[in-house]
């Protein structure tokens, strides 16, 4: 049960149209502007920068894996001005492995928060496997790639995503956003 997910370019821009990220191209060793966070119950965790993961666009990328319980994350928390935010990146997704007691997901995950921080619900664009008992909610939103292993440009239109799948999301209250790459697994 071993998951991988990597990530090349993000980009998360307001009505300005500037980029909020911090090193969201990751052109610069992920120790700027990102935070890594890893949870090993059991296996262990990879976060690799590197130039050579077969990104669609040329210079570096990010690749984030966990390797059993529990899950590896590379994240960045930005203030936001309003919901109205496009977030666009090249991502590819890959999973292994899988059963009702132990399955994978790999995701991009956005969380929105309050001004204080406080999580408010979710957005996961993720690898679905077969097993994962992940269910949407008003205040959690799942949106399932079904191209493992295969890079491929993704995007959100969060006022539109709040609006079409998150009632329980009040879009004024929106005032930071966490953007996360995240590997998971439920089990050893
Ligand atoms: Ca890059």
């Amino acid at each position: 049960m071993r998951i991988v997910t990597t990530l090349a370019v993000l980009v998360c821009a307001g009505s300005a149209g500037a980029n909020l990220l911090v090193n969201g191209d990751f052109e610069q060793p992920f120790s700027v502007g990102w935070e890594t966070l890893a949870v090993n119950l059991a296996g262990g965790d990879t976060f690799t920068w590197s130039d050579t993961l077969g990104q669609p666009t040329p210079g570096y990328a990010v690749k984030v894996r966990k390797y059993l319980a529990s899950y590896a994350s590379l994240r960045q928390t930005v203030d936001v001005p309003d919901a109205n935010l496009i977030l666009t990146f090249d991502g590819r997704l890959a999973i292994g492995g899988g059963s009702s007691t132990c399955w994978p997901v790999a995701a991009l995950v956005v969380r929105y928060r309050d001004a204080a921080g406080k999580s408010l619900g979710n957005t996961k664009i993720y690898l679905h496997d077969q097993y994962c008992t992940w269910v949407p909610s008003d205040t959690q939103s799942l949106i399932d790639i079904t191209r493992p292993g295969v890079w491929m440009p993704l995007g959100l239109n969060v006022a539109a995503e709040l609006s079409a799948h998150l009632p329980g999301i009040t879009p004024a209250e929106v005032k930071k956003l966490t953007v996360e790459l995240y590997a998971f697994d439920n089990g050893t």
